[in-house]
């Protein structure tokens, strides 16, 4: 059976915000994002992904959208947008756009007219409800703090937002607010993009009983009422049917606490939903007891479980992943499971290989290859993301210290990975001529796109290599996979096999030395050589290997 192109494929997703500005304005432009095409290229992706550059008020980075069919002013126009798709494909690469439609913006012309009255054409687009016992309709929470509905006077109702208050979430049991979505898609499809990242798409379904939450897994937490809601698959079917299918598009579906289960659902070819989804749950081995907003080591145990769970059992159920360690909501890769101070090199080559050679398709997030690093922000003045600051107030509303503030958000604030791209060691790493709207971090002059492309040794060239190894080993899109000894402290190793062939992958994940012995019942005889490795002089002795500070091998067996 011929395979999707998408499966061989290596994604690269760009904050255009922090990505490259040309116009001096201190935030990323279109423009900005022509300029590194070559770049791009370069490095050897295949497709990028835009996170939403729509008409906003920008609460939430452009996850507020105002208007679905126009570009937001500070990133340029319509004609900068069809260039920047046209060099993008005479590059032979692709294109994917970032689709919110969860919710929009409070100031979209929809939710305008629809706070107007309750007899407004546009009311039932949204999800109005009366106060009980003249409160909050339910105790839900928002995912940004507070409460998830918020009291309109106009009307006398309550709006459901499970976001911020200026994201009023559509009301997707309507017809007109599905066909209104499916139009505005196509239009999107017609112009020529190859597909589309759909934001939260798994909650788009609410429990129309909308019923009080019980607190048993937290005070208010609402989740289990409408995360892969009752008619998600109707609805992802009917989208697939509208306009996935006919323009033949490639999907990925982030899905917030979703289930295995459910992602098999989502993206089984026939089942015809989505090509792949995201899910969060390896991002949350520094989570504990669920709690985000904590300084923690992470789980290595977890994160190895985790991992190899949804490897497993997506092949099982012939679902796809979408492989990634960061986006614009998580803290960097680097300082997260690697060592940013000591080992920043190995410990991010490290990293790449260990995703990279997983089942699935691969999400690099915009200065992951070239090593960059969460930046320590020492004030809050000098965060900007809508939740870092939702959670500074309510932590400081229950008396939690400035610095230990700082603490927590230095570790898991969003704005970690929203940091300006560090092009160069010219004045703020050459992302702008103007005044960035968030800090450059500091170690901009030893890390930048510059250094690490003229270094045979760099990150950068790690990742250039991965991306090759995809389009010439057939195992890595389609081997099976095993995680093997599982109770190791240190190490990280997994089997592929496909074919007459096996790779061995064996990833170091501390800063001490360490030693691996593969299980002989499960290596194959054969030729054995070295695929891939973060050190120059790695040892071909593959069943018995002793591992520098962050080793990570791959051998191939045919
Ligand atoms: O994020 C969805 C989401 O639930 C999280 O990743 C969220 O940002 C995190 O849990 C907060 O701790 C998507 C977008 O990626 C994010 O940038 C948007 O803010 C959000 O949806 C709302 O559109």
């Amino acid at each position: 059976m011929e395979q999707p192109w998408w499966k061989k494929a290596v994604v690269y997703q760009i904050y255009p915000k922090s990505f490259n500005d040309t116009t001096g304005s201190g935030v990323g432009d279109i423009q900005g994002i022509i300029e590194k095409l070559d770049y791009l290229n370069e490095l050897g992706v295949d497709v990028l992904w835009l996170t939403p550059m729509y008409k906003s008020p920008q609460n939430d980075n452009g996850y507020d959208i105002s208007d679905y069919y126009d570009i937001h002013d500070e990133y340029g126009t319509m004609e900068d947008f069809e260039r920047l798709l046209k060099e993008t494909h005479e590059r032979g690469m692709k294109l994917i756009m970032d689709i919110v439609v969860n919710h929009t913006s409070t100031d979209h012309k929809w939710f305008q007219e629809s706070r107007k009255s309750k007899d407004n054409p546009y009311r039932n687009y949204y999800i109005w409800r009366d106060p009980v016992n003249g409160e909050e309709p339910t105790n839900w929470k928002s995912k940004f703090g507070g409460s998830a509905w918020k009291y309109d006077d106009n009307t006398g109702q309550y709006y459901l937002h499970l976001f911020d208050v200026t994201q009023a979430d559509l009301n997707w049991e309507n017809e007109q607010v599905r066909e209104d979505i499916y139009e505005m898609m196509r239009f999107w499809a017609i112009k020529g993009v190859d597909g589309f990242r759909l934001d939260v798409i798994n909650l788009i379904s609410k429990n129309q009983k909308f019923p009080n939450d019980d607190g048993s897994v937290a005070p208010g937490d609402g989740r289990k009422f409408y995360t892969d809601g009752p008619r998600v698959h109707e609805y992802m079917q009917e989208m697939n049917q509208a306009v996935f299918k006919p323009y033949d598009l490639m999907t990925v579906g982030e899905m917030s606490s979703t289930t295995i289960d459910h992602c098999v659902k989502y993206t089984a070819p026939d089942r015809n939903e989505l090509s792949m989804t995201f899910n969060f749950h390896h991002l949350k081995v520094d989570y504990p007891n669920g709690n985000k907003w904590t300084v923690a080591d992470f789980d290595f145990h977890q994160l190895k479980g985790i991992l190899s769970q949804w490897q497993r059992e997506m092949n099982k159920g012939n679902g796809w992943n979408a492989l990634f360690w960061c986006n614009h909501d998580q803290p960097r890769v680097l300082s997260r499971f690697g060592d940013d101070v000591h080992y920043p090199i190995e410990s991010g080559k490290m990293l790449a290989t260990t995703i990279h050679m997983m089942q699935g398709t691969p999400y690099i997030y915009q200065g992951e290859e070239i090593g960059m690093t969460n930046p320590n922000f020492e004030s809050i003045h000098r965060y900007r993301d809508v939740e870092s600051l939702n959670m500074y107030k309510e932590f400081k509303a229950e008396g939690v210290s400035e610095e230990e503030i700082l603490e927590i958000l230095k570790q898991k604030s969003r704005d970690n990975s929203r940091t300006p791209v560090q092009w160069n060691k010219g004045e703020h790493a050459g992302f702008t001529s103007g005044t960035p709207w968030i800090d450059v971090a500091d170690n901009y002059k030893d890390i930048n796109a510059e250094v690490v492309k003229n270094n045979e040794d760099s990150v950068f060239k790690h990742y250039q290599k991965l991306i090759e190894l995809r389009k010439s080993h057939e195992i890595i899109t389609h081997g099976d996979y095993r995680l093997l000894t599982p109770d190791h402290e240190r190490v990280f190793a997994y089997l592929r096999e496909w074919n007459g062939e096996q790779l061995l992958v064996v990833n170091n994940f501390y800063g001490e030395d360490t030693s691996f012995k593969w299980p002989a019942d499960t290596i194959m005889e054969g030729k054995a050589g070295i695929l891939l490795s973060n050190y120059s002089d790695s040892t071909g002795d593959y069943k018995n290997v002793s591992l520098r500070p962050y080793e990570s091998v791959v051998y191939h067996i045919q």
